[in-house]
Order: C-alpha cells, then sequence, then structure tokens
C-alpha cells in the first residue's frame, strides 16, 4: 500500500500551513497512541522553531470548544467532534486523526477560516488495521524529513492494536514499520511467541496471566513452573523470560501451548489456536537491553499507564528522548499503576464470595470504586478469572455521576467475527449514552440508573451471536 495522490497532497499542504504558522496549539488523545502522536508533532515543532502547547485530552471536552490560537492542531481525535463550530477568521485547524469522521473530505462551510482535516477513511484506508494517529502524524514528520520518528509511529501501532487481527501490521503502518527497521530503530521477529512481558517478567508469571482462554495454567504459576521445567527450559527456575529462549526452547513452547488450547477450545476456534500464540513481536535497537522500553507491547502499556494518571507529559517527555528524570518518573507511575490494578483486581476476583454474575450471555461485575481510568484494564484482567467464551462488563462511577462501561473478551469471539466495538454503541445509544471502540476491548458511558435496562438489552443482543 502506498499513501494514496490525494492524501500526500494533503500532507504538503499541512506541512505549508504549520510553516506559515507561529502560535500552536495541539490537542491529543491520553492513551498510548495519542500521546506518541503529540510526541511526533511536539518533535517536528521544536525542530522547525515553533512555539506551541500540547494537551492531552478526553473526547468529551472538544465539542464547540473556544480556539485561541494561529493553528490548532488535533491529533488521534478530532474527526468524530465538532471542533470548528467557534473557529474564526483567519484561524487554521489540521486534524490528523484515523476515526470515523463526521464531515466530508471535501468539507467546507462559508466562514473564513483554513480547515485540513487528514483520515484515511476518507481515501478508502481503514483506520483500525492500517494507519492510527501516530502513524498518520509520523507521514507528517517525513515530509519533513524526519525519519528517525517512524519507531513512535511503530508504538503507536502496537497501542493501538493495529495489529490484532492478524498478528502483523499492514497497509500504511508496513511503510512505518520498515522505515524503522531501514533506519535500524527497530528489529522485527515474524510469528515469534507473543506473551506479554517478554523482556522483563520471568516467563512462569508473564505465562501465568493466559486469560484469552482459561487453561491449567491461567493464574497459576505452579503449573508455568511445572511445565516449563517439563519442557527443560527453566529447570531451575532462574526467571528467565521469553526474550531470552531459544528458538527449539520457543518450539517446545509453541508445542505445548498448542495442545493444551486444542483440548479446551471448541472446534469452531482451532483454527485460531496459532493466533492466540503466535505474532510478530517489536524490539527497539536503541533501548537499553534490560529495559522495558526495549519491547514494543511493554513500551506500550507504560505509555497507557500514564494516559490513565494524567501524567502524559511524562510519558511524552521519555519519547521525545529524555532517558533520565522523565524515565524515572515513568517507571514510579507504572509501578504505583501496577500497585493499585493488584489492589482493584484482587477486590473484584479474589475476594471470598466473587461478585462476577453471570448472565446467559454475558458476565459483569460492580467495579464501584475502581476508578474510569482503570476499570478497562482491571476488566481485562478479570477476564482470566471467568469464563471466557463470553464477554465480561464492569461498570463503575464517573465523576459526573454516569456510568463508565467497560467490556472485554477473549480474542477468539472476535476472530469468529464479533465486533463488541459496534455492539456497545449501539447498546448504549438505546440507552441514552455513548459507546464504541474495538472488537474486543470497548467501553461506554450510560446515566447510572440505566445500569439494568444496559445488561438485559445488552444480553438480548447477544442471543444466538455466541457459542457456548
Ligand atoms: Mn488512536
Amino acid at each position: 500500500m502506498q499513501i494514496p495522490q490525494k492524501m500526500h497532497e494533503q500532507y504538503l499542504e499541512a506541512k505549508q500551513i504549520i510553516e506559515n504558522s507561529e502560535d500552536i496549539k495541539v490537542y491529543s488523545h491520553i492513551d498510548c497512541d495519542g500521546i506518541c502522536s503529540g510526541a511526533i508533532l511536539s518533535t517536528i515543532l521544536d525542530r522547525q522553531n515553533k512555539e506551541h502547547e500540547i494537551e492531552f485530552v478526553n473526547l468529551d471536552v472538544l465539542d464547540d470548544m473556544e480556539l485561541d490560537h494561529e493553528l490548532t492542531i488535533f491529533s488521534d481525535l478530532g474527526s468524530g467532534q465538532h471542533i470548528d463550530t467557534k473557529a474564526g477568521k483567519g484561524q487554521k485547524i489540521i486534524i490528523l486523526d484515523h476515526h470515523p469522521p463526521l464531515r466530508d473530505l471535501d468539507y467546507r462551510n462559508d466562514k473564513d477560516y483554513t480547515y485540513l482535516e487528514i483520515n484515511p477513511i476518507h481515501h478508502g484506508i481503514d483506520g483500525s488495521y492500517y494507519v492510527c494517529g501516530g502513524g498518520l502524524c509520523y507521514f507528517l514528520a517525513k515530509e519533513f524529513g524526519y525519519t528517525d520518528l517512524s519507531w513512535i509511529g511503530v508504538l503507536s501501532a502496537i497501542g493501538d492494536m493495529q495489529n490484532t487481527r492478524t498478528g502483523h501490521f499492514e497497509g500504511l503502518n508496513e511503510i512505518i514499520q520498515q522505515d524503522a527497521i531501514d533506519g535500524g530503530y527497530l528489529s522485527l521477529v515474524k510469528n515469534d511467541i507473543n506473551i506479554y512481558g517478554r523482556n522483563t517478567r520471568p516467563l512462569f508469571v508473564a505465562l501465568s496471566y493466559f486469560s484469552d482462554v482459561k487453561l491449567p495454567i491461567t493464574n497459576n504459576t505452579s503449573e508455568t513452573m511445572a511445565i516449563l521445567e517439563e519442557l527443560e527450559i527453566d529447570e531451575k527456575h532462574n526467571r528467565k523470560t521469553l526474550n531470552q529462549l531459544t528458538m527449539a526452547e520457543k518450539g517446545r513452547l509453541y508445542k505445548r501451548l498448542n495442545e493444551m488450547l486444542s483440548k479446551a477450545v471448541p472446534g469452531k476456534y482451532v483454527k485460531y489456536i496459532p493466533r492466540l500464540i503466535l505474532g510478530d513481536s517489536y524490539t527497539f535497537l536503541k533501548e537499553d537491553e534490560t529495559s522495558f522500553l526495549r519491547d514494543g507491547s511493554e513500551f506500550s502499556t507504560a505509555m497507557n499507564a500514564c494516559g490513565r494518571n494524567h501524567e502524559e507529559k511524562v510519558a511524552m517527555e521519555v519519547l521525545k528522548g529524555d532517558r533520565f528524570a522523565s524515565l524515572d518518573e515513568l517507571e514510579a507511575v507504572s509501578l504505583n499503576h501496577r500497585r493499585n490494578l493488584a489492589r482493584a483486581i484482587s477486590s473484584v476476583a479474589e475476594s471470598e464470595d466473587s461478585n462476577i454474575i453471570e448472565l446467559e450471555n454475558l458476565q459483569y461485575f460492580d467495579g464501584t470504586g475502581i476508578k474510569p481510568e482503570i476499570v478497562g484494564t482491571i476488566t481485562g484482567m478479570i477476564l482470566g478469572y471467568c469464563n471466557w467464551k463470553k464477554p465480561i462488563i464492569g461498570f463503575t462511577q464517573t465523576d459526573s455521576d454516569g456510568l463508565k462501561v467497560s467490556l472485554r473478551c477473549s480474542r477468539l469471539l472476535s476472530y469468529d467475527g464479533i465486533h463488541f466495538g459496534n455492539i456497545i454503541r449501539q447498546v448504549a445509544g438505546e440507552v441514552g449514552g455513548s459507546g464504541g471502540g474495538h472488537a474486543m476491548a470497548c467501553g461506554a458511558y450510560i446515566p447510572i440508573d440505566k445500569k439494568s435496562e444496559f445488561i438485559e438489552r445488552f444480553n438480548a443482543e447477544l442471543n444466538g451471536k455466541l457459542s457456548n
């Protein structure tokens, strides 16, 4: 895939607009993709000696907002919001977003301001799998000649889960990945064993978090240790990481995981098993060998941890090159984040009477007291404690007296064609809320008194869609 001609012309125009602006504001999203987008844009602007401010925001603050700068750039958001209702004479807006756009490619109105929206969907390119916010910002950087930022584009796509469908990057993401490899920033192992924590977690711990299907090893480190010993991978419990395994050891581990999964899943899912175990792995070659920044997934998790704790700027400074003060802060934020998660998990899943309620087609828990920012992560971790054949939904209250809803499910359900992001958008809409997201990780905000109606409607909506 190449960048379409029309889209390339848009990039040339964006470059010109930036070169001709002095007072610039960037709004970007609070997740890994948004933070990577902000870091790329900020680096471009620094190198162009442009004064600028960056703010990381939630989507809900964007509609009908005041624009106070000569140029306002929106990255990883903006396409789905009414961001130009208050644009004034002579102001300029650039959007770099991959979410479904409200406005057409040739959107213009009669007001006297500059509006440029670069969105792959306008050009027939899928924004879920082929390019994300950070990637779109990288192509702008490339227009300025800054291909050294390609690795941040790769990281953004990892964080945005652009590779979940196949385990590989496709479309425009493949160009970014190749730029990063050519520049010596990235090494790629195709179809590697894809278990989270390859660089810093002992393998017996990493394996115990396997939760797409409940296996004997799930949440059971005695079992993972026994298996690693039996496979002669880690006989002395010396806390080897996945990264330290030889190809032969990885081969034995793959075979064993495959056997375990084949026994555990219904026949129709068997064909998806390799995709649960294998995927490309990404190593950032400029990072320290033992650092969590070296592995793409671990790096992206740290970015998300910052987003969840309103420390996006710490994350951005690390991306922009600060490996001293900001890296220390990043480690502290991550550690604190992990502690909060552990505390929340034990309150939901490990308490005497677990409060996970199972219905015909779904299961849910009341996460009252869990911060809205982390309820999604918690919900994903709870999956390992319940029935993987149904989605798990977590609820918690927001500051504004609404309910935040998060849904996670086994990747097998999404491989089999269910898109929960679309379903949650519909059902949340039916009860007066809003929602959306990925096939297997999504969320919504709903009025607090609509919880039981939401659950009922969601359960009914799934009739006949799951194979139990
Ligand atoms: Mn994104």
